[in-house]
């Protein structure tokens, strides 16, 4: 059995009433705002602004505190030309017939085809790997989806926040991403994010998200 760590004392800062009501809707219109972006503009970005974010994103909670997340931040054109056409592949067999008809129908909406020229166009791609375990055998992860998924989330928020447009993009399936990117074994490829500015023009699908009454409960 080992024992309990060492500890040292918590920095929280208290704020006023009024204070943390404003930074919350302040923060709820900054996300509500978020759009998921396809048409992404070749406009160079600052990697530091990237690296920042993917900082702050590995400071997530994570199980037992494993922080079981790789990020391959990948901005060389050859590997995205090579992630381009690797995802275009299996994106034709997806919407070529693998995928069921009700999933393309719930995909209509969305505008979604097998083509993804952001793969390309985006300066910068981001691809988060899930560890299953850590780099020895005998070194266990836990709750990894529920962690890698936490430290994805704010990621996206961080991206957003600082002025970068973002797509969650999950080819499917997604295994080329481990070999074109010479990933090892524990780690298995969890989301894809193109970032950069969106292009001139760029539109979005007209959907809305559920107002707060529809999934908030109280009890
Ligand atoms: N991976 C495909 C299909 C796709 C699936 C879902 I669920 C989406 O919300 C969007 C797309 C693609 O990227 O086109």
């Amino acid at each position: 059995m080992s024992e309990a760590g060492p500890t040292e004392p918590l920095t929280f800062e208290r704020l006023t009433p009024t204070e943390m009501l404003r930074r919350a809707e302040e923060l709820r219109d900054r996300l509500r705002a978020r759009r998921s972006v396809r048409d992404f503009s070749s406009e160079p970005i600052d990697l530091d602004v990237v690296r920042a974010c993917i900082d702050a994103a590995a400071s997530a909670p994570s199980g037992a505190n494993k922080q079981p997340w790789t990020f391959v931040l990948v901005t060389d054109p050859a590997v995205k030309r090579a992630i381009r056409e690797a995802a275009e592949k299996e994106e034709q067999t997806f919407y070529g017939g693998r995928a069921p008809e009700r999933w393309l129908a719930d995909l209509r909406p969305l505008g979604t085809d097998w083509r993804k020229p952001f793969l390309e166009d985006a300066p910068a791609l981001i691809v988060v790997f899930a560890q299953r375990h850590g780099g020895d055998e005998g070194d266990k992860h836990y709750y990894v989806s529920e962690s890698v998924g936490i430290a994805v989330g704010m990621l996206i928020t961080a991206l957003h926040v600082s002025g970068l447009a973002t797509l969650t993009h999950t080819p499917s399936p997604m295994g080329f991403l481990a070999s074109v990117l010479g990933r090892p074994d524990n780690e298995r490829a969890y989301v894809l994010l193109p970032v950069g500015y969106p292009a001139d023009g760029a539109t979005v699908p007209a959907i809305t998200k559920k107002p707060l009454d529809a999934v908030l409960v109280e009890r």
